[in-house]
């Protein structure tokens, strides 16, 4: 595999670093073919050169926008010396073997930078320079390319290491190097071509331009198929913001099913408010209750059908979304009343089972969270047990914490959220939040219940608690300081029961 060079073709932008390695070519009796500054160069140093012109038959034209782009160049380059055909078709054209080629391309990114005219710009942009190095790397088994000056040094190591030679892997790894080079260079015009992201947004035209993005200043797209999931009955078009508390919202009510008439109203992604009961009506005005001012302008989902007496409560909230899987004809009539209230039934579809976000550079993806604790799952870690209505309320605030930013604290008692600490720093903050807000709506905690998405660290979230008037604790467990969170329920007559299953949502 080691192949010794005797032609190169030699075609820099700068020329500075160049006289070493032209130097060891012609000491090795090397052929070097060159381009019009560039032979000026090699010549002014005293070594003989030849004139691609002198391979070509043919001038440089167009201002030097053709030099090299000619058959007899690229077919001394690109011939595969095992081939039987190509060393005949050689012959025929006369074409000279060429194995090295040395490219600097012309500095794009530098004239841009310099603030050039559109005209100086595109001038730079290498046309010839970079078909040669595209065409040396392809031909890597039998041509060497240097791509860049950054890489004359590790050329000439090469080189001289292998007495006037190169190795496979050394051709493999300039042709790697070549093809960072020309993909470096076509991004960098791609992004001045694409500088008003025309591109960007032909390509996500498919898209559903959306007035805006999380704020007014920034642009919003939605990449989905929303009447698959979603049928609008009424309002003004959805935002961004409104679709992702729809996402949070569906993602919410589908943990209750199958329960009783369920309510839920959610801000910022959240819910501030939750209640399971046997009307809907009721399921609302206790949902609501969870946190009247929060649900000033919040997103509304219920998980059956919104009657005229749901309706008719609804109506003097205001609100910017409601979702039901129906409504009946007369509560629709209601809801209308508003003219931008958005009004949306929610088909039986279930929602992808991967989830996508942007990260730093590329995009992060991971299952959807998918477990759901349940009875059977409850491990008891308490001397006391709790009651089926305790552990039914356990269950019910286990589901809003899993659909709830972390840190998260959710305090309920008969199925009603009745606070939340949401998106903490700390679980404490989130567990004090979550007992101010209980407090300042009025709501006694005495026999309440807590859940936390992740293990408590320290006692200190079960003392607190307890000193407010909880009775039963919810948590995946698994704190190497779980036996002292243990222990303080063991000594206050708390039962605890650990899930196993953390529930982040960040
Ligand atoms: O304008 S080009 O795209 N047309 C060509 O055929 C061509 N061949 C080599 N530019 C071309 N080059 C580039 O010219 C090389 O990439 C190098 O940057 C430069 C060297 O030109 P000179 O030897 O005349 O200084």
């Amino acid at each position: 595999t080691l192949k010794s060079i005797h032609s190169a073709l030699v075609s820099v932008f700068y020329k500075d670093g160049l006289e070493p390695i032209v130097k060891a070519l012609h000491a090795n009796g090397v052929t070097i073919y060159s381009t019009g500054g560039t032979e000026t160069f090699i010549k002014n140093l005293g070594i003989p050169v030849v004139a691609v012109e002198h391979i070509t038959d043919f001038p440089e034209i167009l201002g030097g926008r053709v030099k090299t782009l000619h058959p007899k160049i690229f077919g001394g380059i690109l011939n595969r010396q095992n081939n039987h055909q190509d060393g005949i078709e050689m012959q025929q054209h006369n074409i000279p073997q060429i194995d090295l080629v040395i490219v600097d391309l012309y500095p794009f990114e530098k004239t841009v930078a310099s603030g050039a005219s559109e005209q100086d710009i595109v001038e730079k942009i290498d046309i010839g320079g970079i078909s040669l190095l595209r065409a040396a790397a392809k031909n890597f088994e039998d041509t060497v390319i240097v791509p860049s000056v950054a890489e004359y040094d590790l050329f000439l190591k090469y080189y001289l290491e292998n007495n006037g030679g190169t190795t496979l892997e050394q051709r493999k790894v300039l042709a790697a190097k070549a093809f960072q080079v020309s993909s470096h260079y076509d991004t960098a015009i791609f992004n001045y071509f694409n500088e008003n992201e025309t591109v960007f947004k032909q390509s996500f035209s498919n898209g559903k331009t959306l007035r805006y993005g999380e704020n007014p200043h920034q642009k919003g797209f939605f990449f989905g198929d929303f009447e698959k999931i979603f049928t609008q009955l009424h309002g003004k078009e959805l935002s961004y913001n409104n679709l992702l508390d729809i996402d949070a919202a569906v993602n919410l009510i589908l943990e209750f099913k199958e329960n009783l008439p369920t309510f839920a109203i959610l801000k910022h992604n959240n819910a501030c408010g939750l209640a399971t009961r046997n009307t809907m009506k009721q399921a609302y005005l206790d949902a609501l209750a969870g946190d009247p001012t929060s649900a000033f302008g919040g997103i509304l989902i219920a998980n059956n059908a919104i009657d005229v007496e749901t309706a008719q409560e609804i109506n003097h909230l205001f609100c910017e979304v409601v979702i039901a899987p129906a409504f009946t004809d007369e509560a629709l009539e209601i809801l209308k009343e508003k003219k931008n209230r958005i009004i949306l039934t929610l088909h039986d579809v279930q929602l992808p089972q991967q989830q996508v976000r942007t990260c730093l550079n590329g995009v992060l993806v991971q299952d959807r969270n998918s477990v759901t604790d349940t009875q059977e799952n409850l491990k008891l870690v308490t001397k006391k047990t709790a009651t089926q209505t305790e552990i039914d309320d356990l269950l019910f605030a286990s589901k809003i914490c899993k659909n709830t930013k972390s840190n998260t604290i959710v305090l309920a008692k008969n199925n009603q959220l009745i606070a939340s600490g949401t998106g903490q720093t700390s679980r404490v903050d989130a567990l004090k939040q979550a007992i101010e807000k209980a407090h300042s709506f009025g709501f006694n905690l005495k026999n309440a219940v807590m859940a936390s998405d992740a293990f408590f660290p320290f006692p200190d979230c079960v003392e607190i608690a307890h000193n407010a008037g909880i009775t039963a604790v919810i948590q995946p467990g698994g704190s190497i300081k779980d036996e002292l969170s243990i222990a303080y329920c063991n000594h206050n007559n708390i039962a605890m029961f650990f899930t196993g299953t953390r529930h982040f949502k960040h």
